[in-house]
């Protein structure tokens, strides 16, 4: 029985065989405030930087497979002003210096730090993709850097882009100066297309950071894309298929398995956000926001998984 099924399944197994966009952060969805960033917290002491009323946002909750991410701050061990003197950084739409953002009209600045300004992007998972791939676009300001990044001091910049897999503390670096002068890199004035393979990571969280004191002095970032070619089972023959795919309001199965074990639906990131009451026929699900995400059938012997979209 079981080998008659996993034949099967070969069968109706499909690769989608191109990249796919999996997840991005491209800065476009927030408003923007042309004004300074003034941090109101204690900049002696390590901690999370809010959004303030009528400034630059530093912080998004995400929006579908648009990433979220969450700003915080670091002192120098001889710690400095840090962001309270007020500073560019955050979303912001000014090309005065970068001519163009690399995608779109808006993007994010790191400047006149006077610390550690971390930026954290929402964990994602990544196990039903292969061929993953995390890109973004860096663009550091023509300067005069000081040191070479490996005291966390005032003078000592420095600009870190990594991806974790928290699952198991891998470590991937995009770009990371420490160790060198920033003048000494070539890497200023023009967009730089950062990218590194990340197959094998059952989840990733990218991180953002920067240190650096001037206000000529700015790390400008945009378009983050994680890419990757989904392995997803295509339903099809025997097996069972949602109908309507599109989903509107409620769904129920063609061939419904007469021994349906499990049903249930997850988001983009993996995270599962309905279960469906096995003994029913058809089911409702009004609550899910419009878009993408995966629909996971099980009987007795297979799981099998279907890419569906909720209008
Ligand atoms: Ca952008
Ligand atoms: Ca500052
Ligand atoms: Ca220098
Ligand atoms: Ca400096």
């Amino acid at each position: 029985m079981k080998l008659h099924v996993l034949s099967g399944l070969c069968l109706i197994m499909t690769q989608t065989g191109q990249a796919q966009e999996l997840f991005l952060a491209n800065f476009e969805q927030q408003s923007v405030y042309n004004s300074l960033y003034y941090d109101l917290d204690d900049p002696n002491s390590p901690h999370s930087l809010v959004n303030n009323p009528d400034e630059p946002l530093l912080n998004f909750s995400g929006q579908g497979n648009n990433l979220g991410y969450s700003a915080f701050y670091v002192p120098y061990d001889d710690p400095s002003t840090g962001l309270s003197d007020g500073d560019h950084v955050g979303i912001t739409d000014d090309t005065g210096i970068t001519g163009a953002w690399s995608e779109g009209n808006q993007g994010y600045v790191l400047s006149d730090i006077d610390g550690n300004f971390i930026l954290n992007f929402s964990e994602i998972q990544l196990n039903q993709s292969t061929e993953t791939t995390v890109s973004c676009s860096l663009f550091i300001r023509e300067s005069t850097y000081e040191g070479d990044g490996t005291q966390n001091a005032s003078n000592s910049d420095r600009i870190a882009i990594y991806v974790v897999d928290p699952s198991n503390g891998s470590k991937i670096d995009l770009i990371n100066t420490e160790g060198h002068d920033i003048d000494d890199l070539d890497i200023e004035g023009r967009w730089l297309r950062l990218t590194a393979q990340i197959t094998g990571f059952e989840r990733a969280k990218l991180v953002v950071e920067a240190r650096n004191n001037a206000s000529n002095e700015a790390f400008y970032i945009d378009d983050i894309r994680f890419e990757g070619q989904l392995n997803i089972t295509d339903i099809k023959n025997k097996q069972s298929a949602v109908v309507p795919n599109p989903i509107d309001q409620n769904f129920s199965l063609i061939r419904r398995p007469s021994a349906l074990k499990e049903i249930y639906i997850q988001n983009i990131f993996g995270r599962i956000v309905w279960r469906g009451d096995i003994h029913q026929n058809s089911w409702s699900v009004p609550h899910l926001n419009s878009g993408l995400y995966f629909l996971n059938i099980a009987d007795r012997d297979l799981t099998w998984t279907q890419k569906i979209i909720k209008k």
